[in-house]
């Protein structure tokens, strides 16, 4: 051990937050002030998230007014759209809630396409091939869901062609913001929403709950989202803090429900059986569940295979189909744990 380690001790909460919150333990009281919870707000909102009062308003991002004017522009003049996801977990979810969202105010499949990358041939982020066969196939909307924001090139050619862009992701801004007609993404410059670590899904669900207010949709319809949002808040590894510990608190009441056939299809082969309690507002599921259980099967499908897989294991209607999607995706799965297993032999030295 080396003895001249030099421990470096976190800021200890001062005497005034203890006077003030004397219901709490020193040491609970120091946990609260190093995470930066340090007034009565913050403090409920981590330890009972509340989806009444916790979140915040979408339109507080930049752009996202921009972004639901546009669409509904589209849809009034019949444009042909197509959201562009990512092959990622996050990716799949955020485009999967995009998607279900524009078909609700009004998309068919005559005028709305979906896009996942494929990740060995185009790799991350908007691929200009692709843009190329959107200006053939006369695209006049992409939508790209948790990429894009580095995507200059591509983007600037969809410009050149009467192709306009809507990025709506959660990656950081290097340089300059791309050139897109409406760009949404907390990290940016000027964006005043409250807060920045929400994963690329949560971003879509956002635009997705503007485009119901504007459309009208009933209160609360949104929340049935939120399955999908926890899923991706956790696989994309965000801290569980601020706004997103109401979105996977409440993602995974949605979750147990198991309204969503391709996620229950996908609990089934995982042999997980959810339990929701409506009165006591409780379940046993858990981020642990997301994270080590549903997760890594969802990522295997775009790593191993394609994302398309994912898709429509998300998108399937009926639970038969969407148990046909789940087997084929754990298969996958199987083939990824083997393949690591295969490669850790090989360097004994890193397991
Ligand atoms: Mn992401």
């Amino acid at each position: 051990m080396n003895k001249d380690k030099k421990w470096q001790i976190k800021e200890q909460a001062p005497e005034e937050f203890g006077k003030e919150f004397p219901e709490f333990s020193s040491l609970t009281r120091n946990l609260l002030w190093q995470r930066g919870l340090k007034t009565q707000k913050d403090i409920d909102e981590f330890f009972n998230p509340d989806y009444s009062t916790d979140l915040h308003a979408p339109l507080l991002l930049k752009d996202a007014q921009k972004a639901v004017d546009r669409i509904f522009e589209a849809l009034e003049k019949k444009e042909k759209v197509v959201v562009y996801g990512d092959y990622d977990s996050d990716g799949v979810c955020g485009a999967t809630i995009m998607h279900n969202a524009l078909q609700d105010i009004g998309f068919t499949r005559h005028n709305l396409g979906i896009y996942m990358p494929d990740r060995e041939k185009e790799g991350y982020g908007l691929h200009e091939g692709a843009v190329e066969q959107f200006i053939k196939e006369k695209y006049n909307l992409i939508i790209t869901i948790d990429c894009g924001t580095t995507s200059h090139k591509p983007i600037s050619r969809a410009n050149k062609n009467s192709l306009d862009v809507i990025v709506i992701d959660h990656h950081r801004v290097i340089d300059s913001p791309p050139p897109a007609y409406a760009f949404v993404n907390p990290h940016q410059e000027d964006d005043e929403y409250p807060f920045k670590d929400l994963c690329g899904a949560a971003v879509a669900f956002k635009v997705a709950c503007a485009l119901y207010q504007k459309a009208d949709i009933n209160e609360g319809r949104e929340k049935w989202f939120l399955d999908l949002v926890a899923m991706a808040t956790i696989t994309d590894i965000m801290p569980l803090l601020g706004e997103n510990r109401t979105l996977v608190k409440y993602g995974l009441f949605v979750l147990a429900q198991a309204e969503r056939p391709g996620l229950r299809a996908l609990m089934e082969v995982s042999g997980i059986k959810p339990v929701f309690n409506q009165d006591s507002l409780t379940t046993n599921l858990k981020p642990w569940t997301l994270g080590f259980m549903l997760g890594p099967r969802l990522n295997a499908a775009g790593r191993i295979d394609h994302a398309n897989t994912a898709f429509a294991l998300l998108n399937a209607d009926r639970y038969e189909e969407a148990l046909k999607f789940a087997k084929e995706i754990d298969e996958r799965n199987r083939e990824r744990q083997g393949l690591a297993r295969a490669v850790s032999g090989l360097f004994p030295v890193f397991m």
